[in-house]
This record gives C-alpha cells, structure tokens and sequence, in this order.
C-alpha cells in the first residue's frame, strides 16, 4: 500500500470558519474525513497534517524521505515566498503535487507567484477541496 503524506500549511485550521466565500464551507475536520475515504477508496495510506510554522513544514517534508511515497501539499501563503519549503521539496525527491483550494489566479496579484511549485510535479487549485482528491488519485496511479 502506497504512503501518502498530506500536509497543510498556514492558516489551512480555520477552514469552514472564515472566509467561506473563498475557501467554501467545508471545516479542516471535514477535509481530513474526505481524505481518509477518497484514500481508502484508492487503497491508499495518508496521514494528514496541519502547521502555521514554515519550520515545521520542512521538518516533516524531510521525515517523509524514506517513510512515504508521495506528498500532497497545500503550503498556505508559504506557496508564495517559502525558499525553505521549495529546497525541502527538492532535497526529498518524492512525487509532490501542490494543491490550492481557491483559483489564485482570480485574486491578488501576489498570489499568482508561486515559490514551492517548482518543487512538485504539479499544480491543482481552484477545484476547491476536491483538487485534494484529485491529487490522491494521480499519486495512486504514478
Ligand atoms: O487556495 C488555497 O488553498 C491557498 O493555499 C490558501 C492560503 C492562501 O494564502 C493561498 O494564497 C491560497 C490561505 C489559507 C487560509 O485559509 C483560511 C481559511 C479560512 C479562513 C481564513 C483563512
């Protein structure tokens, strides 16, 4: 059974509670109970993690060398900035596939700069939390 490590970065907590306009209605308990049945469905092991500290995030990106098969990862704001989270990616050489829930395209120009995209196969956003989905899906099939 493949290992698939899910990681959430800044602020991704309080989804369902603010900003609902954005991000949909869906709380971060409610994501992470979709994620254990689409991985189930797929015959596939997730462990599903959440971190406001960019450290953190590097830390376990670099755990996951050796002890999984594959990550999905939505950094939060760190997308846009985070050179430490981009390296990390790197350094681990793992099938990494970001996902962002809202289209960044259609917002703040700032957003539309992604730093750790480079260090991912790929890029889903604006498909909502169903892009987490999708990401588990095409890491079942890789
Ligand atoms: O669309 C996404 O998934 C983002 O990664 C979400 C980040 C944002 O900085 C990225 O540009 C795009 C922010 C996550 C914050 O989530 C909140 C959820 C509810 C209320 C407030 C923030």
């Amino acid at each position: 059974m493949k290992k698939i490590l899910v990681l959430n970065g800044a602020n991704l907590n309080l989804l369902g509670v603010r900003e609902k306009g954005i991000y949909g209605s869906e709380t971060y308990e409610e994501l992470c109970a979709y994620l254990g049945e689409t991985a189930q469905s797929l015959n596939l092991e997730v462990e599903i993690k959440q971190s406001n500290s960019e450290g953190q995030l590097v830390s376990w990106i670099q755990e996951a060398c050796g002890n999984k098969d594959g990550i999905v990862i939505n950094p939060g704001a760190y997308t846009h900035y985070s050179a430490a989270i981009l390296d990390a990616l790197k350094a681990v050489q793992l099938p990494a596939i970001e996902v962002h829930i809202s289209n960044i395209h259609q917002r703040e120009e700032f957003r539309r700069h992604c730093v750790t995209t480079a260090g991912c196969i790929g890029q889903i956003c604006g498909l909502g939390t169903k892009g987490y989905g999708l990401a588990l899906e095409y890491l079942a099939k890789l």
